[in-house]
């Protein structure tokens, strides 16, 4: 789905702010006098247990003034993020329904709507997690007859508007998709969708907006281009035209990706992942996007010498992703399928787990879901030079029958839709490389391993044994790149000891650094990406000091001793920068 951009022929209106905000919506205006701020989770901004426990849906509303000049053009509501089900009505009609709380959507309004008007918007979002939602969870009612949420993943189930909602005006023909694949060389090859039949034009201008091509049957020649690289984001523009009625305006890089024996390549040549699994989290906005937090963050990843983070456990703003084009950081991008573990919530009930794929639990309509999740994925972020990898889920219950039923017809989709990224999901702890299902149909088989941390605590001996035997597990087994996509200790800021104890300093220092020997000593492997940047808010459970504590900085972004560690590897201050 395109991003809207103002061109020549293109119009948008941000519609962030405050909105009047209510948990009922009976039609007409919200009764009450809350407001809520857009973007942002509404969990957090208010003080009412019952907003913030609240289980189902909720209201924002406004009203809209349509910018004089656009009569005659088609006019689009768009919600970047309504999490995890959206609803949109014009006064009182609905107008477009979405679910999938991390992709946008949007409605075409131009019959219910005037230029120079205005009309009433009002938003319903929904944040209750089933059998068939991405990520999925479960809904009980409580015997005070509230309904409850439960799930299978810690982070917070923030909700509500999370990024920009958007009125923008596209011509009454206009394109409504591009795709850009490009090789070294120069060649540009791309696809430019229309509303109806019409002639596009497309062009290339390089960053200072000179024309460096001409596109002609779906091919366009950059000679002697300038390589997208990590570190370093060069863009190019591709421009598409309907003579003269719609312009649209495509950044890309001329970059390549590639998995070879053991080898993630980028431009042909070994890349070496460092960085981080991140999260949506700050204090007061939950998950809503912040773009101070965005420079912030990457300052501070660039700060400790990190190329790449993935975008666990969901695809985040397209803010993140355009800045990361910009500044060639590389990101893993992830569905936000994470909990199809059924496993992993047995933990203290004693009770045996259920399958996790079956039809009573995830079945046929989950699939269905994670597929629409897959699709809509690729389709919005398939042009980002940033992006080199898709992740379908993250712990899945690879080990579980029916995994590969479940797994393999979503492979096959995302082949389908983008034949140029390779694949991977992040492994769950108890799933091995003697029994999981899935690992080759994938392309870079990505770790999840907390040996020192959930196993083996405190025993930092025991605990690189385990780690080395494991990893060497999965290398000669599947001869595939493998990389650490999670490793993590929770560390409290300010907690000192001699000893390895777990939760100081010291601790995750040390941990961090046992995991490093590990890696240095395996050829094949391919990256680190330490659980996690910051620490994040969990939902309420006596296994989380309020939050998860693993951030190497803290949730409002102070360096734990740790940082200073891992800013030494990865910036080569010791000289043992780990690249290959
Ligand atoms: C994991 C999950 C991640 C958790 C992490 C932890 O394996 O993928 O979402 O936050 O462990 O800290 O337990």
């Amino acid at each position: 789905m395109l991003r809207p951009r103002p061109t020549a022929t293109r119009e948008q209106l941000n519609l962030d702010g405050l909105w009047r905000f209510s948990l009922d919506y009976a039609g007409g205006p919200l009764d009450g006098t809350l407001e809520a701020a857009v973007p942002a989770s509404y969990n957090d901004l208010f003080t009412d247990p019952a907003i913030r426990d609240h289980v189902g849906w909720v209201w924002y509303q406004r009203t809209v003034r349509v910018p004089r000049g656009w009569a005659g053009e088609r006019v689009f509501v768009r919600v970047d993020a309504a999490t995890h089900r959206g609803r949109v009505y014009v006064d009182d009609i609905a107008v477009a329904e979405h679910a999938g709380g991390y992709t946008p959507f949007e409605a075409d309004v131009t019959d219910l709507v005037r230029a120079g008007e205005e009309f009433r918007l009002t938003i319903g979002v929904n944040n209750e997690l089933t059998e068939v939602t991405i990520p999925p969870g479960t809904v009980t009612m409580g015997q005070d007859g509230r309904p409850r949420q439960s799930y299978q993943h810690d982070f917070y189930n923030y909700a509500g508007l999370h990024r920009s909602v958007w009125l923008h005006s596209v011509p009454e023909v206009h394109i409504t998709d591009v795709t850009v694949v490009t090789a070294l060389d120069g060649t540009v090859s791309y696809e430019v969708a229309t509303s109806a039949d019409a002639e596009v034009r497309v062009r290339v201008l390089d960053d200072t907006g000179a024309q460096v091509a001409v596109g002609e049957n779906g091919v366009a020649k950059i000679d002697d281009p300038i390589w997208w690289r990590p570190g370093a984001g060069y863009l190019y523009t591709l421009v598409a035209e309907i003579d003269g009625r719609d312009v649209y305006e495509q950044p890309f890089g001329v970059r390549t990706v590639e998995v070879r024996g053991a080898e993630f390549l980028i431009n042909g040549e070994p890349f070496y992942f460092t960085g981080f699994g991140k999260h949506e989290d700050t204090p007061v906005r939950g998950k809503g996007h912040d773009d101070a937090y965005l420079v912030h963050d990457f300052q501070l990843m660039n700060w400790i010498g990190a190329n790449s983070f993935r975008t666990s456990h969901y695809p985040y703003a397209e803010e993140v992703l355009d800045f990361a084009d910009r500044h060639g950081i590389v990101v893993i991008d992830e569905t936000a399928a994470v909990g199809l573990n059924l496993a992993i919530v047995s933990g203290l009930t004693g009770a045996p787990p259920r399958p996790t794929f079956s039809p009573e639990t995830f079945g046929d309509e989950t699939r269905a879901a994670h597929a629409r999740a897959v699709t809509e994925l690729i389709a919005r972020d398939k042009n980002h030079p940033s992006v080199v990898m898709w992740s379908l889920a993250n712990e899945p219950a690879s080990n579980e029958d029916g995994a590969r039923e479940y797994f393999q017809p979503l492979v096959e989709l995302a082949r389908t839709l983008d034949p140029t990224r390779p694949l991977t999901y992040s492994v769950v702890m108890f799933a091995t490389f003697q029994n999981d299902k899935i690992a080759d149909l994938f392309d870079v088989l990505s770790i999840n391993r907390y040996y020192g941390w959930y196993v083996a605590a405190g025993d930092l001996a025991a605990a690189e044994q385990y780690l080395e035997g494991d990893l060497r597990g999965w290398v000669a087994t599947f001869g595939k790149p493998v990389m650490m996509s999670e490793y993590g200790a929770d560390t409290m800021p300010g907690l000192h000891a001699v000893w390895d104890t777990p939760w100081t300093e010291e601790y995750q220092a040390a941990y961090l650094a046992m995991n490093h020997r590990v890696f240095d000593r395996i050829d094949e492997f391919v990256g680190e990406h330490v659980w996690n940047f910051a620490d994040f808010q969990t939902s309420h459970g006596i296994h989380r000091v309020d939050g998860n504590r693993k951030g190497v900085f803290t949730r409002d972004r102070r360096p734990k001793a740790a940082a200073q560690e891992l800013r030494r590897r990865w910036r080569g201050l010791d000289g043992g920068k780990p690249s290959r």
